[in-house]
């Protein structure tokens, strides 16, 4: 008997999974090359000013919207802004958060830990880098009628869109850092969005600058970070 290539299923129409699968050697090798490759993505803060296609943007966009979301819901809007004015209105904006922030809102230790990795209230960045992308979650939506409705995990969902979207990036050969200025609702403004939209996560993404400089930190060994129940 052929394998169909739909069933249906409550009602709902569902299709055949087309993932690959591996033999336990290859998913070995494949899972080891993954992983050396992941292992050199680092957030870089110096970048090129050199273009950067809208075409590879749109690409990115894409992967981190195939995130896995509540219900499905995909509750996220991509802003990709590559608008001198505009990108000069983020920074302005940005840098003033961030004064505050730096000078009154964050605690001394909060700063110590910061310093190793060299960061401070400037952030030069988001008028150099080619493109900024501001992932937006939407925590509501309105239906057909009108009726306003919630959506599902919408942090995890967006969490999970940026990781995808922060790996999509390394993987077209770019660089990008997670910017937070905290509170983020100029952006909501600068952008004009609308009100069921929050700011998530402040990308950039570009080139490295050559050569670019990136703090001498490592990652947790495996002993670290994960625990084996077998
Ligand atoms: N929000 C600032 C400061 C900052 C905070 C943490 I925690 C970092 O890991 C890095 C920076 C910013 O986005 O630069």
């Amino acid at each position: 008997m052929t394998t169909p290539d739909h069933i249906t299923l409550n009602g709902y129409k569902h299709v055949l999974y087309e993932g690959e699968t591996y033999s336990a050697t290859e998913s070995i090798e494949r899972s080891r090359a993954f992983h050396k490759w992941l292992d050199k993505r680092r957030s870089v803060r110096e970048f090129s000013d050199q273009d950067v296609p809208k075409e590879i943007i749109d690409n990115l966009i894409l992967s981190a919207s195939t995130a896995p979301s509540g219900a499905h819901k995909q509750p996220w809007t991509f802003c990709a802004v590559s608008n001198p004015t505009l990108k000069s209105e983020i920074r302005k904006a940005a840098e003033a958060e961030e004064k505050e922030s730096y000078e009154h809102r964050m605690s001394e230790r909060w700063k110590k830990d910061l310093e190793p990795l060299g960061t401070d209230m400037h952030k030069p960045f988001l008028e150099i880098a080619p493109w900024l992308i501001i992932a937006f979650k939407k925590a509501y939506e309105f239906d057909e009628n009108g009726n306003k409705y919630n959506n599902y995990y919408v942090n995890e969902s967006i969490g999970i869109a940026c990781g995808m979207l922060i790996s999509a990036i390394h993987n077209a050969g770019l660089v990008t850092l997670t910017h937070t200025p905290s509170p983020m609702n100029f952006l909501t403004k600068i952008l004009d969005r609308p009100s069921n939209e929050r700011a998530f996560l402040l990308l950039p993404a570009g080139y490295p600058k050559n050569p670019a400089y990136v703090p001498d930190i490592h990652r947790k060994r495996l002993d670290e970070i994960a625990v084996f129940y077998e």
